[in-house]
């Protein structure tokens, strides 16, 4: 699901900008605390509740939050040291919480379809475990949503959950925590089109006659905001020349993918969902399909007062920003359209190497127009969810999955209590790049590979809601 995009992406080049490169400093880690709620703790309570988000002054917006605000509060934790979340459910309905990119057993891993017991409805549940990895994850509600635009991660109920591990350096004079995030979404069954910048990849999987059938409604959005602000309305990040700024983004949408750029800048990834790369490298522009994380740092070396926020004209302006101010500048904040640019997993990885998987899993991404009533429902391997017989897993076993992406949309393809790495995506081998939810391009193929070391159902799904909710789903489990 997008808006038209393709304009933004043909932007001018700013003085001193070159293409991407390899950066020569890699960080060792990233997760300094810097405020009262980033003390780790080992217990924490959070509340579900209705919640009112203040976007702007004139646009306040009604959802369901954790402990009275939308994004909750970020959750701080020691790897390897046991933590329990209690959970209250101020809902007349059945909640969940999943903690995503951590490898937990099913049964607190926060999916119902894994056997995790729900929140009651104005009761109680306490889910006890071991964090782990470290890095940069989140939890969000990981209910279903179906037609009701008012449930699952349509809410506001999600939030970040910072692992930290042992080594803590904090290179960096400052960090922020940005959740992307879109508001009121509404059905539509207006064509929009792809808004990916690497729509010109290959597309292995584009078949020789294309389905004509008419579309179904998909969902959509015109509000956005970064945390709980939509551009011009929450307090910019004030930064000094010379500084080394460090941004934690996470997609919380459950309907788009998302671009970020920042003027003059350029953004030095060092994590991609949590997980650090092989090949630290810069890049004009951000790419996250919904679920993904990235963690970069910027050198702040071209004063002035900036937007950051989406190349999409519509999209910024609709609120998916937020300024940034040099000390001692005052102006308008202004934006400039980035270089044209592809985000590309492989830039970040080596060379293949490592061992070679024994088992290969072959999926299939098919999407059936209106195949559930006015909406599209979607298959793997020809059937919609459950899959009961097909994905039996042998445990210590090294997986290759491949997709195989035979529909017209990109989808965030997210599993769980695994890490997944890549192997090939855009055509390109690759490894060392560990993600737990990866962007399968339209008409395109990606393999990952993973370990089976975590016995238990095992939930894999799209993680634009809509998506998931209408088939495109599937359940691993152990032999
Ligand atoms: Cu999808």
């Amino acid at each position: 699901m997008k808006i038209a995009a393709a304009a933004a992406a043909a932007g001018t080049r700013l003085p001193g900008q070159q293409m991407q490169m390899q950066m020569q400093t890699p960080m060792q880690s990233f997760l300094t605390p810097s405020g009262p709620q980033d003390i780790a703790k080992t217990e924490f309570n959070l509340q579900i509740a209705p919640v009112t988000v203040e976007l702007a002054p004139n646009r306040i917006v009604s959802t369901v939050g954790y402990n009275g605000t939308s994004p909750g509060p970020r959750l701080r934790m020691k790897e390897g040291v046991p933590v329990t979340v209690n959970v209250v459910n101020d809902t007349d309905v059945p909640e969940t919480v999943h903690f995503h990119g951590l490898l937990i057993p099913s049964d607190v891993d926060g999916s119902e379809e894994e056997g995790t017991p729900v929140v009651p409805p104005h009761g109680k549940r306490s889910y006890t475990f071991t964090p782990t990895p470290a890095g940069t994850r989140w939890y969000h509600t990981h209910t279903m949503s179906m037609d009701d635009l008012h449930r699952g991660s349509f809410t506001g109920q999600f939030g970040f959950l910072i692992v930290e591990g042992a080594n803590n350096p904090g290179n960096y004079d400052s960090e922020h925590y940005l959740a992307l995030r879109d508001w009121e979404p509404y059905f539509t069954n207006q064509s929009m089109d792809n808004d990916d910048l690497d729509a010109n990849g290959p597309q292995p999987e584009r078949p020789a006659t294309m389905d004509t059938r008419p579309a179904g409604m998909e969902v959509a959005s015109d509000i956005y905001s970064i945390n709980d602000k939509a551009l011009g309305a929450g307090e910019p990040i004030r930064v000094s020349q010379g500084q080394r700024v460090m941004f934690h983004f996470l997609n919380a949408s459950a309907i788009e993918i998302r671009h970020i750029a920042l003027p003059g800048h350029r953004f030095n990834v060092i994590a991609l969902d949590g997980n650090p790369v092989p090949v630290p490298a810069a890049v004009d522009v951000l790419m996250l399909g919904p679920g993904e994380r990235i963690d970069c740092w910027v050198e702040m070396n071209h004063p002035g007062v900036w937007i950051m926020g989406a190349p999409e004209d519509a999209v910024r302006e609709g609120g998916l920003g937020i300024v940034i101010e040099y000390a001692n500048q005052h102006r308008t904040p202004q934006w400039v359209a980035p270089p044209k640019s592809s985000w590309d997993y492989t830039i970040f990885g080596k060379p293949p190497s490592g061992p070679a998987p024994t088992e290969h899993i072959d999926m299939l991404f098919e999407k059936v127009p209106r195949g559930a009533g006015k909406f599209n429902s979607f298959t793997v391997n020809g059937k919609p969810y459950p899959h009961d017989d097909e994905f039996v897993l042998k445990q210590g076993t090294r997986y290759r999955l491949t997709f195989h992406n035979r529909t017209d949309d990109s989808h965030p393809m997210h599993l769980h209590r695994h890490q997944l790495e890549i192997a090939e995506i855009y055509g390109k081998p690759t490894s060392g790049v560990i993600k737990d939810t990866v962007v399968v391009p339209t008409y395109g193929r990606a393999s990952v590979d993973f370990i089976a070391d975590q016995p238990g159902l095992t939930l894999f799904h799209c993680h634009i809601q809509q998506h998931m909710d209408y088939g495109f789903k599937a359940m691993l489990r152990y032999a």
